[in-house]
């Protein structure tokens, strides 16, 4: 029983969350928004770089400069660092770290007088990270599926086809376009295991939820697959680490962290893991069955199953949980946020015009649908920006903005059906569920309660939770994920939002044209 950090290294921020485990509650939740913080030193907008052609990139030595300044908040506010017993993390999923071959050195000699950016400038072979939202490695991936024997053995081998934003065809890319730089690489690790590293003072390996991202680890062993790796880049098996298995710390803080924030010396480290898996305790997804929504700057649904189902269709993504022993169903929408806010700048409105125009609006919209691919989508395929209004004016913005959230509601049941899962409850997470008119309509859609929580920012509560788990077994007590999840995942007493019978009967109606919409101007 203690305090126990968590840290979400997410696409437009970072984010610590402190929880008193004794206590049963949080205790701080601070963010660091990379624009409003990094946008001119880093030339980025919403966190990232866009370069064309797919190309979506952001800077590792940001994430740097953007953890001390998150420390040294809380720092500021009279957090007692000193009282954190472990640290647990997540990061924004696929995204891949390169170091050279100083990165150990710096690692572990980082002193406490200068800040992290000043002392790990020179340790990338490659100065910028593909992150998940890149979407240009079609090529790599249909090369990598032939590699490993074909489609289906790349699925069977490590539970998911290739996806243009995982790790293994961003790797493929990089080994193909610049190899001399992938030559000088000696370390790739995930966004997850280089903040991991970042806080413990040495390398530290990617775990297998983050693992099962990347097109390259067998989902059977939670070990990297040779066959894979061989089907990705040379000599990769020396550029990664062993996978670290979630629940086992990898050691103690850096003293970097000690010397300048306070932390104790014996303050224990637990691998980080992808941001969705983290979700998945977040929101206390510990036994099969119940489904969550995150509403993020990607939207995901997704599932604690306890075989590893996977989709053939390619809607779907399968990932290990970080609970060591279920598997997460995971369907992943590129245009979330970012796509909820043009619509909102295209109209040049605030979040509670927006909010106004879904009260003023009837469900099912008078028949008005849209396509919202403003950026290349996962779920569907769409390789292209492609925005299709069909029975929708331009012109009227309510229309516009009740089209978005409909279409975002109306693919997440579409492509929820490969899951296989009755979804009879919704747990939501994410910034955008904190809007009761957007969950209004998934309740409708999805026939079914949808449950609303303290935080919206569930991986990194989860990440909390699992170095609340992770450093009670060092201590010897046998403590269930169930018992470490349930008092911060009960949901927030009278805030449930129910379905209307009247807006379920308009959506029953509504899906079948919505799917005909969608297969008419995507190729699935
Ligand atoms: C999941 C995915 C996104 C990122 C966002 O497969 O690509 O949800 O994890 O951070």
């Amino acid at each position: 029983m203690g305090k126990y950090l968590g840290i979400d290294s997410s696409t437009q921020s970072i984010t610590a969350l402190l929880i008193d485990s004794e206590r049963q509650e949080i205790i701080a939740e601070e963010s660091i928004n990379f624009d409003t913080h990094f946008s001119t030193a880093y030339g980025i907008e919403n966190g990232v770089f866009e370069r064309g052609g797919g190309t979506v990139h952001s800077a590792p030595l940001m994430w740097a400069e953007a953890l001390d300044l998150l420390l040294q908040t809380l720092k500021d506010q009279g957090h007692c660092l000193s009282q954190v017993q472990a640290i647990g993390g997540s990061g924004q999923q696929h995204g891949t770290v390169y170091l050279n071959s100083k990165a150990t050195a710096a690692l572990a000699s980082l002193s406490p007088e200068r800040p992290l950016k000043d002392q790990l400038v020179d340790i990338f072979s490659r100065t910028t990270s593909p992150i998940w939202m890149d979407t240009s490695t079609a090529t790599q991936c249909a090369e990598i599926e032939i590699g490993v024997g074909g489609r289906d053995a790349l699925l069977a081998l490590t539970g998911n086809t290739a996806f243009e934003r995982f790790s293994g065809p961003q790797i493929r890319k990089f080994h193909q376009t610049e190899p001399d730089a992938y030559a000088e690489t000696a370390y790739i690790g995930l966004v997850s295991s280089y903040i991991a590293s970042l806080i413990a003072g040495k390398l530290v390996g990617v775990d297998p939820g983050d693992g099962s991202g990347t097109n390259m680890m067998n989902i059977a062993t939670r070990q990297w697959s040779q066959t894979a790796l061989d089907a990705t880049a040379p000599d990769l098996a020396d550029k990664l680490l062993p996978i670290a298995p979630s629940g086992q710390p990898v050691g103690p803080i850096s003293p970097y962290y000690v010397g300048r924030y306070g932390f104790a010396d014996e303050c224990l480290v637990l691998p980080f893991s992808g941001d969705n898996p983290c979700s998945l305790i977040g929101l206390g997804l510990v036994a099969p069955g119940q489904v969550a929504l995150s509403l993020g700057t990607s939207d995901t649904l997704f599932a604690c199953i306890d075989q590893p189902r996977t989709s053939k269709t390619g809607e779907g993504a399968l990932f290990a949980s970080p609970d060591g022993t279920h598997y997460m169903a995971l369907t992943c929408y590129l245009n979330g946020s970012l796509a909820r806010e043009a619509i909102r700048d295209r109209y040049q409105l605030d979040w509670n015009r927006f909010t106004e125009a879904l009260q003023h609006t009837p469900p099912g919209n008078n028949g008005g649908l849209m396509l919202p691919y403003f950026a290349p989508e996962i779920v569907p395929n769409v390789p292209s920006p492609n925005v299709v209004r069909h029975n929708l004016d331009e012109s009227d913005a309510e229309a516009n903005i009740r089209a978005i959230i409909e279409a975002q509601a109306l693919s997440s049941r579409v492509h929820a059906a490969w899951m296989e899962i009755d979804i009879t409850s919704l747990y939501v997470t994410g910034g955008a569920s904190a809007n009761a008119e957007i969950l209004r309509v998934y309740a409708n859609v999805h026939n079914c309660p949808v449950h609303r929580f303290e935080t919206t920012n569930s991986a990194a509560l989860g990440a909390a939770l699992r170095a609340a788990h992770g450093h009670q077994l060092t201590t010897g007590s046998s403590v269930s994920w169930q018992e470490t999840v349930e008092p911060f995942s009960q949901s927030i007493p009278g805030s449930t939002i129910e379905p209307e019978p009247a807006a379920v009967a308009v959506y029953e109606a509504l899906v079948g044209a919505y799917e005909k919409l969608e297969k008419k101007h995507t190729s699935g």
